[in-house]
């Protein structure tokens, strides 16, 4: 089944647009990079046994993340998923520390005992990755209750799947009621697991969902990392002003499988090809060139975001392993 393409449903509010300059672009396009080199680095240090039990990549879906958290501020709070390197990097983690909590050593940003699903950054306001289908809408949710008070946006980002847990219903009506700064970002990448969105959701539409609850929405393109940074700054704006929560439906696709247990054999070979020639970072790069940036800015912020990972991943392995006998540093202390 190939993936469908969403009737656009009318939205309550339709969300305010500014434009941040070039330069801004260019710094969340090397982000972008980072994010996929860092899948790339964790896939080989899978096959070479480094990482231990399973991973999910995010590989294809760099913009969501990175055009949401372009529109945040630093102290905002974002909850991620499973597939979550690309929200922690997104958010600040930085590389070295998300490598080397893949890989379970002491300099991981969990001190290497979380790995690579229950990520937790609270310097940057990640407030958790979350291996259960879901359960990032609800933490991201509940830090939008402090949120509130505190004058902070709280995002989640979940996927298509996550639209059919009871958290989604619950939290989307909670948030309503209270009118809390959160923003629901579902990453629709259009299969849960190796099960096709579409017959496994009710209605067939994600983001109109939200709607029922009295919640604007919109459906964004996922791979264009303007489009996803105007529809979160609309978002923003509304939560900071106190006008409740958003719904943004992002659609995109993964390029590598579920986990690394799949092969992904299950998907069309033109509905794959189709979406690798609208690669996020394709789009960027073009769109870049476009706007004026010279092709030198370009390859420089490659080179260097190339390079960062490289010395990420060597001094991820050269870390050593937490003492089994020593108490976590980042432990949670009552
Ligand atoms: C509550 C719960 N049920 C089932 C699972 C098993 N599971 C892991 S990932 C996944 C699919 C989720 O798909 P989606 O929300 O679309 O996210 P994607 O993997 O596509 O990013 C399932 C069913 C789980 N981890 N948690
Ligand atoms: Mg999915």
């Amino acid at each position: 089944m190939s993936a469908p393409e969403a009737r656009r449903v009318e939205s309550p509010t339709a969300p305010e647009r500014g434009e941040p300059a070039a330069r801004d672009y260019l710094d969340a396009y090397a982000r972008m990079v980072v994010i996929r080199e860092f899948e790339q680095t964790i896939h080989r240090l899978f096959l070479k046994g480094e990482v231990h039990g399973t991973t999910h990549l995010s590989a294809g879906q760099e913009a969501i993340p990175v055009g949401v958290c372009m529109a945040l501020a630093p102290d905002d709070y974002a909850s991620g998923t499973y597939r979550g390197h690309g929200h922690a990097l997104a958010k600040g983690t930085a590389p070295e520390a998300l490598a080397a909590e893949m890989l379970g050593r002491a300099t991981g940003v969990c001190g290497g005992r979380a790995g690579s699903m229950n990520v937790v950054d609270l310097e940057h306001g990640l407030v958790g990755c979350f291996g259960i289908v879901g359960g990032s809408i609800a933490a991201a949710t509940g830090a939008a209750l402090s949120g509130k008070r505190e004058g902070r946006v709280s995002v989640a980002f979940f996927g298509d799947g996550a639209t059919n847990q009871a958290y989604f219903h619950e939290c989307l009506n909670f948030a309503k009621v209270l009118e809390l700064p959160v923003i629901f970002v579902c990453e629709n990448n259009f299969y849960g697991e190796f099960t096709p969105m579409l017959r496994v959701t009710g209605g067939g539409e994600i983001a109109a969902r939200a709607g029922a609850y009295g919640i604007p929405f919109e459906v964004v393109d996922g791979n264009d990392l303007w489009a996803v940074r105007a529809a979160a700054a609309g978002a923003v704006e509304r939560a900071r002003s106190g006008a409740g929560p958003t719904m943004l439906e992002c659609q995109t696709y993964r390029h590598f499988g579920h986990s690394k247990s799949d092969p992904a054999r299950y998907r069309p070979s033109e509905e794959l090809e189709r979406w690798l020639e609208r690669d996020p970072l394709t789009v960027a790069r073009r769109r870049l060139l476009a706007e004026g940036v010279s092709e030198a800015d370009v390859e420089a912020v490659e080179t260097e975001a190339q390079g960062e990972m490289e010395r990420a991943a060597e001094a991820a392995l050269a870390a050593p392993y937490p003492d089994p006998h020593e108490r976590p540093a980042t432990e949670f202390k009552p």
